[in-house]
């Protein structure tokens, strides 16, 4: 495609992303309004939409044939992922947004023809930027990330996982995710998929378990993931839905088909 020269869009991406979290981190300490919206702990807020707002103008002006799916409703209805499509979550972890005033991303990606070329992570109040870009590897700001490691044990993991899972009324076999959780050495829940996804493709984290997520939510995540010989699927073993809400896995492929298998149970 012509007009997609993934380094020029990239690093248009990444100036993009640098001032939207200084417009955030300037008026952190403001009051914000929170509104709720598919149940009483799914927050946002004015600048959830205003961040949104910000890349959609942005994307729109500089690059009118791409299309952009995002959370908060800036973006375009899409049926399919035909050409470029920029995948934005403005702020991924609200409720940390919210409570903690940190722990929250700004997550980006780019997709072409449905694949995954660019994703960036931006760890706003820490200033940490991920990035990768597709078949080039993964980064945290300029150290490129290792390959995740060969010699895992379950046993040994440390997963990412919400007390969701847990719940007699979670939509898998709550029991055997008991299990999981008191085999593996350690659990750990972050509130930002984004980030869960960049502790991933770290290394710092083994595996996450997320019941609910949106194309936003692990668009970047998964192409960070896949960059350092990570796994991200359905829950189930099938592929994701790039268009529609998972449950996933990301992670370590020594663990993935021991986790899938034995301890995730849909209902
Ligand atoms: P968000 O902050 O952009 O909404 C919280 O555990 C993580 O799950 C966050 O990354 C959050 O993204 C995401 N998430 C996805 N769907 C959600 C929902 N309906 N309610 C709250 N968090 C949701
Ligand atoms: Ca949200
Ligand atoms: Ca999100
Ligand atoms: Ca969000």
């Amino acid at each position: 495609m012509k007009n997609f020269d993934r380094y020029t869009v990239f690093e248009q991406a990444k100036q993009w992303v640098y001032e939207a979290g200084e417009i955030i981190r300037a008026s952190i300490d403001k009051k914000l309004t929170v509104d709720t919206k598919s149940n009483p702990n799914d927050l946002v807020t004015e600048m959830d939409k205003k961040i949104e707002k910000y890349f959609a103008d942005e994307i729109r002006s500089t690059y009118p044939t791409h299309r952009i799916l995002a959370e908060e409703g800036y973006g375009d209805e899409l049926k399919g992922l035909e050409g470029i499509v920029w995948i934005i979550d403005p702020i991924d972890g609200t409720m940390n947004f919210v409570h903690q005033k940190r722990n929250f991303a700004i997550s980006v990606a780019i997709y072409q023809e449905g694949i995954g070329e660019i994703g960036l992570i931006y760890d706003v109040m820490a200033n940490v930027l991920y990035h990768a870009i597709r078949g080039e590897g993964a980064f945290k700001d300029a150290v490129r990330l290792q390959p995740l490691t060969q010699d895992l044990k379950l046993s040994e993991s440390i997963l990412l996982i919400n007390s969701i899972w847990c719940a007699e009324n979670s939509k898998v076999n709550e029991k055997k995710i008991q299990e999981l959780t008191s085999l593996v050495r350690g659990t750990r829940a972050y509130g930002s998929a984004a980030l869960e996804f960049a502790s991933v493709a770290e290394g710092i984290i083994d595996g996450y378990l997320s019941m609910q997520l949106q194309p936003w939510d692990f668009a970047a995540g998964v192409i960070l993931v896949n960059e350092v010989g990570g796994v991200t699927l359905h829950a189930s073993g099938r592929p994701l839905n790039l268009l529609g809400s998972n449950p996933i896995f990301t992670g370590n492929q020594q663990i993935k088909d021991e986790i899938i298998e034995k301890y995730i149970e849909l209902k």
